[in-house]
C-alpha cells in the first residue's frame, strides 16, 4: 500500500464513478467535514454523486456546512478525507478492504488505504482547494458554488486555530486569500466556529476549569472530564473537543491534555504541545496520533484520577525522551 502523486490524486478523483462515500473521522470536526463537502462539490461538478459519512454522525454545531449524509450501503466507492487511521474510522475500520485510497494531512497517516498524503498542509482542506483549482485550471470541472468556497475555508480555518498555529505557512494564507477573493463570508463562518458556544458548553467550561490540575511547576495542564461531569452540563460529547483550549492557554504550559471519559474506564486523550514536544509520540503510546502540537488518542484506566496520574506521568517521560526544557 502506498502514497501516490498529486497528478495521480487528480486522475483518481477523475476516474471515481458510481455514487461515492466520502468517510470523514470520528468526532468529526470542520477540516474533515468542510474537506468531505467541498470533495462533493468537486465531484458533483464531474457528474458524479456522493454523500457524506461520519463514523458517530456530525456535530449539529457543524451543521451550517450543510452536509449531504448518507450511508456506505448505499454507495458504490469509498475514500476517506483527513482520516489518518483505522481507530479514527471508528465502525467503519472494518470496511477497509473497500476504501479506495484517502486524502490526508497527518504526519502519521496510518496505512490501511493507498493514499495522497501532504503533511506540509494545515488542513485538509488546503489540499482540496489544490485539487479543486488543479481540475478547473485543466477544464474537468466548471465554476464551483459559493457553498464550495464557504466549506473549504472552513476547513482550513478550522486545523489552523484561525490561522494562529505553527502549522500555518504563507501558502495556507494565500489559498485562504484566493477564497476571500470568491466572496465568502469569513467573517460570519470563523464567528460559527470559534465564537459560538451552546449554553451547554458554557457549563462543560465552567466545569473543565474547576477541574483543571497543574503539574511539573505548571508546565503541564491536565483536565479530566469524567461522565458525570458531562451529564452534569448536558453537552454533545462530540462538542467538548475545545476544552483542551483552557489547559493549553495557560502562560507557561508546555503540555496540556484534557482526558474526557468515553465509558467507564476508558478516556478519550487530547493533547496538545505549545512548544518543542512532539505530542503525537504521547498519542502513539494510546494507539493514536496526530500532530507535533495536536494529537489524540484513548487510554483506559482504573478511574479518574489514575488516568490522570498516568497521562502526567507518560508526558514527564517523553519531556524527558524528547530532552525538551
Ligand atoms: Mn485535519
Amino acid at each position: 500500500m502506498s502514497n501516490f502523486t498529486f497528478e495521480e490524486l487528480k486522475e483518481r478523483v477523475k476516474a471515481l464513478s458510481g455514487r461515492v462515500a466520502i468517510l470523514t473521522h470520528e468526532r468529526a470536526d470542520a477540516d474533515t467535514v468542510g474537506s468531505a463537502v467541498a470533495l462533493s462539490y468537486i465531484l458533483s461538478a464531474m457528474g458524479t454523486d456522493s454523500v457524506i459519512v461520519s463514523p458517530d454522525g456530525i456535530p449539529a454545531r457543524l451543521a451550517f456546512l450543510s452536509p449531504r449524509t448518507g450511508v456506505v450501503a448505499d454507495t458504490d466507492t469509498v475514500i476517506s478525507v483527513d482520516v489518518p487511521s483505522l481507530e479514527q474510522l471508528g465502525k467503519y475500520g472494518e470496511i477497509k478492504a473497500r476504501i479506495l485510497f484517502k486524502i490526508d494531512h497527518h504526519r502519521r497517516s496510518e496505512e490501511y488505504a493507498p493514499g495522497y498524503i501532504d503533511s506540509g498542509c494545515a488542513a485538509a482542506g488546503e489540499i482540496i482547494f489544490d485539487l479543486g483549482e488543479a481540475l478547473a485550471e485543466e477544464g474537468a470541472i466548471g465554476e464551483l458554488p459559493g457553498e464550495y468556497y464557504s466549506a473549504v475555508y472552513a476547513a482550513i480555518s478550522s486545523d489552523s486555530g484561525c490561522f494562529k498555529f505553527s502549522n500555518v505557512t504563507p501558502t495556507t494564507h494565500r489559498r485562504a486569500a484566493k477564497l476571500l477573493e470568491k466572496g465568502i463570508d469569513a467573517a460570519e463562518i470563523n464567528r460559527k466556529l470559534f465564537d459560538s458556544k451552546s449554553k451547554e458548553e458554557v457549563a462543560a467550561a465552567r466545569l473543565a476549569y474547576s477541574a483543571l490540575n497543574l503539574y511539573r511547576g505548571g508546565s503541564i495542564a491536565v483536565i479530566t472530564f469524567t461522565l458525570a461531569m458531562q451529564k452534569e452540563c448536558g453537552a454533545d460529547p462530540r462538542d467538548l473537543g475545545g476544552l483542551v483550549d483552557i489547559p493549553r492557554g495557560i502562560d507557561g504550559v508546555a503540555a496540556a491534555a484534557v482526558l474526557k471519559e468515553s465509558a467507564p474506564g476508558e478516556y478519550r486523550i487530547s493533547l496538545r504541545s505549545n512548544g518543542d514536544l512532539d505530542v503525537s509520540l504521547v498519542a502513539a503510546i494510546y494507539g493514536g496520533g496526530g500532530h507535533i502540537r495536536a494529537a489524540g488518542g484513548t487510554m483506559n484506566a482504573s478511574g479518574p484520577e489514575a488516568a490522570e496520574a498516568e497521562i502526567v506521568s507518560v508526558i514527564i517521560s517523553e519531556i524527558e525522551k524528547q530532552g525538551i526544557e
